[in-house]
């Protein structure tokens, strides 16, 4: 299969609410969609297209987003802008080879995904953003009442048994008694708490020792100092999870007491072959693998969606973040606006 045409456009969208990214917040995304298009053995067109957005950039205050994504947009642009041309009228597994020799992850995913879908090898056809799985993310926006959360709660349907909870955002006395409501509200529940590396290993004792253990499936990132986490787990026996640990580069796969997940953002990680690596040194250590988004769009989460039924069958990602974004682009999810590729600013055209 052959390179016949490359295309790049660029979106950004405001959001309707803010979302959280660690302890910062935003309140727009940006990302690029490559579209490729191919022509078989019989000379029959295929396309294909997939969402690039490292999660870097400034939050509502003008802050760079820390944690995250290393490379910024620009840098992604700058670096497709001199391999795009190189690859018109070449075989498609040129697109694994520059996804393997990229330095930005955020690159690398994109391009290993885009050559999966185009070998149709992302299953999960069945699919859609409608009737996907996902584990609900509940967080208290800026300056809402209390109430409006307790509510979120009281909706979530029966079938859902677990829930993510943003914690070390407030005081630990008034999270404590939140996590206590929303288990009164639904003792069923098993939740999935996010610190964020925003306790020391002291708060994170003191929070966690005031919690039903058997409701907690685990927190991820508790300690400020994720060296301290193992000794979080010897005081208090609750089950922790790797998020942000995960996004230098320089990490690797490491068992500690306590470990029960890592949390994997593809888009922070690298290329597909990088992942299922990691998700094979984690499996055989006995720790969960669960994909989460980066906030993408739809168009982004629709393949989150059905990388995780491929990758990770039995277990259901934390995809819940669309909600606040203002359209959809080129996969709905149900919004009043879907943004078609005549409706995104496009950036080149190789053919
Ligand atoms: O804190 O895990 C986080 C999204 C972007 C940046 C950071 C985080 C997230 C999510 C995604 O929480 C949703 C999820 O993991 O369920
Ligand atoms: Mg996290």
């Amino acid at each position: 299969m052959k390179i016949n045409t490359l295309e790049l456009y660029q979106y950004q969208l405001p959001l309707d609410k803010c979302l959280p990214v660690g302890k910062q917040r935003i309140d727009g995304r940006k990302g690029v969609v490559l579209s490729l298009g191919v022509l078989d053995e019989a000379m029959t067109p295929h396309i294909e297209q997939v969402e690039l957005a490292p999660l870097s950039g400034l939050d509502i205050e003008g802050n760079p987003i820390n944690g995250f994504s290393q490379e910024t947009l620009e840098q992604i642009i700058d670096e497709l802008a001199i391999t795009l041309p190189q690859l018109i009228g070449k075989p498609v597994d040129l697109l694994l080879e520059h996804s393997e020799k990229t330095l930005y992850p955020s690159l690398a995913f994109g391009l290993s995904l885009l050559h999966a879908k185009i070998n149709d090898q992302l299953t999960g056809h069945h699919i859609s953003l409608q009737n996907m799985k996902s584990i609900p993310l509940i967080y208290r926006a800026q300056d809402e009442a209390l109430s409006v959360l307790h509510d979120r709660v009281r909706s979530l349907a029966a079938e859902v048994h677990s829930i993510k909870v943003k914690v070390a955002q407030t005081s630990l006395e008034e999270e404590i008694k939140l996590i206590h409501e929303i288990l009164a509200i639904r003792p069923d529940l098993k939740l999935r708490l996010d610190a964020n590396r925003g306790f020391t290993l002291e708060q994170a004792i003191e929070f966690a020792a005031c919690l039903p253990l058997h409701a907690i499936e685990y927190i991820e990132e508790p300690c400020i100092n994720p060296q301290d986490n193992p000794a979080f787990y010897q005081a208090i026996e609750m089950p922790w999870a790797l998020d942000e640990s995960l996004n230098d580069p320089d990490y690797q796969f490491e068992m500690h007491d306590g470990l029960t997940a890592l949390v994997v953002k593809p888009m922070l990680i690298g290329s597909l072959e990088k992942l299922q690596r990691l998700q094979s040194e984690a499996e055989h250590a006995g720790v969960r693998f669960i994909l989460s988004s980066s906030l993408e769009s739809s168009l982004g989460i629709e393949a989150l969606a059905k990388l995780s039924q491929s990758m990770t069958p039995d277990e259901v990602p934390g995809l819940d973040t669309l909600s606040a974004f203002s359209a959809d682009i080129l996969i709905s999810s149900g919004k009043p606006h879907l943004l078609g590729l005549d409706s995104i600013k496009l950036i080149n055209r190789y053919q």
